[in-house]
C-alpha cells in the first residue's frame, strides 16, 4: 500500500507494477480457434473480397446489433466516411466535440464541414439543445456519438432532426452490444458505425462496420466499399476499397466468441473501480445504466483539481511512474485542435471542462481485480495528498530547471 507521498514512484518509491498496465489491451479470445480459422482461410485460398468468414462476421454483428445489414470495412474511420457519403450529406454536420478526432476528420474527408456543439455535462454525450442551436441553413445532418458506450439522447435528437428536416446518424465506435431503451445500439438513425480496432471490445486487428436497417443505404454502402460496383459487379459510381479481409474477420469472429465473457469481466472491473474510488472527493467514476447492457469497455474517471489539488495531467504522471498507462480520451477535444480550432473557433464549456479532467483507466480481460486495487491505491494516495504531491512536483521541476 502507498501511504505517503514518498511511496509514490514519481518521488523515488518502488513502482507498483513491473510491466506496463495498458488501457485497450485487445480481447483476443481463444487463440487456438483463431489459428484454426486462419488456417481454414489459407486452405480455402480465399483471403478477401467478401469471403465466407467476412460474411459470417457481418451476420453475427448484425445479429448482435439487431439490424438487417452490416457492411464491414477496414476501419471505423473509413466506415464513417462511407456512411457520410452514402447518406449523400452536404454542407455542415453538427456533432459533439467530445469524441475521437476520427468522427470529425471522416466528415471532412467526405467533403463536409463539422460543426461542434456542447455536451450534457453528466453523460458526456451531445446535448440536443446545443445541437439544435448549432443548426444553420447549411446543416444536413446531426451525428451523435455514444461516448464510451453510453447511448446518446436518441429520441431527443430524432425530434430535433425531424423538426429541421435533417438526417441523423451515430458514431457507435464504443457501443457494440450496448442498448438504448431496450433496443440494441445499431438500428438508430439512418445508420451507425462500430469500430473493431484492436483496443475495442471486439477487435478485427483493424476494422469497422456500418450497420443499418435501410436496405437501399446498405446496397449503396457495399458499392462504395468496393470500387463503386453494383450487385452485378458493374461499376456504377465512384467508390473506394475499404473491404475487410478474411484474416481480420477470423480475428473478429474469435473476439466475438469471447464477447459475453469480456463484457462480464469488464462490468466486474468497472464495479470494482467504482467501489474502490467511492468517497474519494473530487474523483468521479462515470457510471453506466445497468438496464442499457453497457459493455464497460472504458473506465472513465474525472479529476476535479479544485477539490483534489492535483491536476489530471499530474495524476497521469504519477500513474505512469508506477507503470500504469492511462489515456486522456478525449483531450484536447476536436474543436481545440487544427484545423477546426483556427477555422471555426468556438467555446464549449462543458466539453472543455471534461476534456481537462478526463482520465481513462486500464480494464479489459487482461486486467485483474488485484491490478485494479493497486491502481486505485495509487490514485487514492496521490489524490488524498493532492496539494502536497503538486507542491513536491513543482519544487522538483523548479530545482531541475535551476540546476540546468
Ligand atoms: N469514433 C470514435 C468515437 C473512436 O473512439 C474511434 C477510435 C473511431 C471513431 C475510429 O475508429 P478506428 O478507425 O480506429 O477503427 C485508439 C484507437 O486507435 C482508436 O481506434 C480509438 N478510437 C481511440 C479511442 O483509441 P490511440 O491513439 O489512443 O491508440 P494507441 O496506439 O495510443 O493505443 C491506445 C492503448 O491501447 C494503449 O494503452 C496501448 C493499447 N494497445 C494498442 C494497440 C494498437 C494495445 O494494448 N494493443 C494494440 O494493439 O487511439
Amino acid at each position: 500500500m502507498k501511504q505517503k507521498v514518498d511511496d509514490l514512484a514519481l518521488f523515488g518509491g518502488p513502482a507498483a507494477f513491473l510491466h506496463p498496465l495498458f488501457v485497450g489491451r485487445p480481447s483476443i479470445g481463444d487463440r487456438a480457434r483463431l489459428l484454426e480459422r486462419l488456417n481454414w482461410a489459407l486452405d480455402n485460398k480465399w483471403l478477401t473480397n467478401g469471403g465466407p468468414l467476412l460474411r459470417e462476421f457481418e451476420e453475427r454483428v448484425a445479429d448482435l446489433a439487431g439490424v438487417r445489414n452490416c457492411v464491414a470495412t477496414c476501419n471505423a474511420t473509413t466506415a464513417l466516411q462511407l456512411m457520410y457519403r452514402a447518406m449523400e450529406l452536404s454542407g455542415e454536420v453538427v456533432m459533439p466535440s467530445m469524441t475521437f478526432i476520427a468522427t470529425a476528420h471522416a466528415a471532412r474527408m467526405a467533403g463536409l464541414e463539422p460543426v461542434f456543439c456542447d455536451i450534457d455535462p453528466v453523460t458526456g454525450c451531445i446535448d440536443p439543445r446545443e445541437a439544435e442551436a448549432a443548426v444553420t441553413s447549411r446543416t444536413s445532418a446531426i451525428v451523435g456519438v455514444h461516448l464510451f458506450g453510453r447511448p446518446s439522447p436518441i429520441d431527443e435528437l430524432a425530434k430535433v432532426a425531424a423538426e429541421h428536416g435533417l438526417r441523423l446518424a451515430f458514431d457507435a465506435a464504443h457501443a457494440l452490444g450496448c442498448g438504448y431503451q431496450g433496443r440494441r445500439i445499431g438500428g438508430f438513425g439512418a445508420a451507425e458505425v462500430f469500430s473493431f480496432h484492436a483496443t475495442k471490445v471486439v477487435n478485427t486487428f483493424e476494422g469497422g462496420a456500418v450497420v443499418t436497417d435501410d436496405d437501399a443505404l446498405a446496397q449503396h454502402l457495399r458499392s462504395l466499399n468496393a470500387f463503386g460496383a453494383g450487385a452485378d459487379g458493374r461499376i456504377e459510381r465512384v467508390g473506394t476499397n475499404a473491404k475487410m479481409s478474411e484474416a481480420a474477420a477470423a480475428m473478429g469472429l474469435t473476439s466475438l466468441d469471447a464477447f459475453d465473457q469480456t463484457v462480464r469481466h469488464n462490468r466486474a472491473n468497472h464495479a470494482l473501480y467504482r467501489s474502490e474510488l467511492l468517497g474519494v472527493d473530487g474523483v468521479s467514476v462515470f457510471s453506466f445504466d445497468e438496464d442499457e447492457s453497457p459493455n464497460c469497455q472504458y473506465v472513465v474517471v474525472t479529476i476535479d483539481e479544485a477539490v483534489t489539488g492535483i491536476h489530471r495531467d499530474l495524476l497521469m504522471r504519477v500513474l505512469r511512474a508506477e507503470n500504469v498507462v492511462p489515456q486522456r480520451y478525449f483531450s484536447p477535444a476536436c474543436h481545440q485542435v487544427e484545423p477546426y480550432r483556427s477555422e471555426r473557433p468556438v467555446e464549449l464549456p462543458h466539453t472543455e471542462r471534461l476534456a481537462d479532467q478526463v482520465l481513462v483507466l486500464p480494464t479489459g480481460p487482461a486486467v485483474t481485480g488485484e491490478d485494479i486495487r493497486r491502481v486505485c491505491d495509487i490514485v487514492r494516495c496521490a489524490v488524498l495528498r493532492g496539494r502536497r504531491v503538486t507542491e513536491r512536483f513543482r519544487r522538483g521541476t523548479d530545482q531541475a530547471t535551476a540546476s540546468r
